[in-house]
């Protein structure tokens, strides 16, 4: 039997409001990957939705570890980044890519949603957030982090198939062989996860239902299900289809008991489907 593979995930932990490390933590390890946690800040809440949290940034710990694991000799497939608590954390994870050469590194450059930054990113944090996505093999901005990273405003108009494929191939550019943007508007009505994949020249898209709710984690569900189906050998787009097919599982289900939306999505509901042999046909090209 093979190994399983091993993710080291460099993330905030948020006690209440399933996001974070308490989202990628259970859907990867349901997908059978590993998740060995370098925390970049201890929350009570997520900081959408609950007053004033209170926030243990981790920055100095995260070297000390990194130091641990090389004398141990500890090695990862992955290294997963996404919320981060400091500017400085940018250096941290790109000392960590640095240190397992053969990783893939996923960067989920966490900075905001719908059209605004999350309250404890400045204009320095979301600068060097460029460095890091400069030094992606995957990276999984929403259209706000996007548009961040572009240095353009947030879209006020649904995109036309070549607009989002113009925002695909610049953040490519920026280093990234794959990029996937999620929460796309397009200009025929359908709302889109859309993705690149530079060394194939292909453009993917996966529709879902829009539900007039903005629960927080999804993206970190996202991504988890996305980095995993990569690491497992899912194509792109298949990978593309397993977590859009899952997330938009997760926020009806959330969605239909009405659950607070500061919450998060009942993942716990909803967990055992991944495990799950699925069959994945409904991707398109963009
Ligand atoms: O899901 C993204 C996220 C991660 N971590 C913290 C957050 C958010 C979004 O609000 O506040 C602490």
């Amino acid at each position: 039997m093979s190994e399983l593979k091993r993710v080291a995930a460099i993330h905030d932990l948020s006690g209440v409001g399933r996001c974070s490390l308490s989202v990628i933590l259970p859907t990867l390890s349901v997908m059978g990957v590993q998740v060995c946690p370098m925390p970049t800040a201890l929350l009570s809440t997520h900081t959408s939705g609950f007053g004033e949290v209170v926030l243990k940034d981790m920055t100095d710990y995260i070297p000390e570890a990194l130091k641990h694991y090389l004398s141990a000799g500890i090695d990862f497939d992955c290294v997963y980044s996404g919320f981060l608590a400091s500017e400085v954390q940018v250096t941290h994870c790109l000392e960590v890519m640095d240190s397992f050469k053969g990783a893939l590194r996923v960067v989920d450059p966490v900075m905001g949603d719908n059209g605004k930054r999350y309250r404890t990113y400045d204009d320095v944090l979301c600068r060097r957030m460029s460095e890091l996505v400069a030094a992606a093999d995957i990276i999984t901005p929403n259209l706000t982090e996007a548009s961040i990273l572009l240095n353009t405003s947030y879209p006020m108009a649904p995109l036309t198939v070549s607009e989002a494929k113009q925002y695909l191939v610049k953040l490519s550019n920026k280093g990234p062989k794959i990029v996937v943007i999620t929460g796309v508007q397009l200009a025929d009505g359908e709302v889109c996860n859309i993705g690149y994949d530079r060394d194939n020249n292909a453009f993917w898209r996966v529709s879902y239902e829009m539900i007039p709710k903005n629960y927080p984690g999804t993206g970190d569900i996202f991504a988890s299900i996305l980095t995993g189906g990569i690491l497992l050998g899912d194509s792109l787009p298949i990978a593309m289809e397993r977590a859009t097919t899952f997330c938009e599982y997760a926020i009806k289900t959330t969605f239909g008991y009405g659950a607070p939306v500061r919450e998060g999505v009942m993942l716990e509901k909803c967990l055992p489907t991944l495990a799950e042999k699925q069959r994945f046909t409904e991707y398109r090209q963009l």
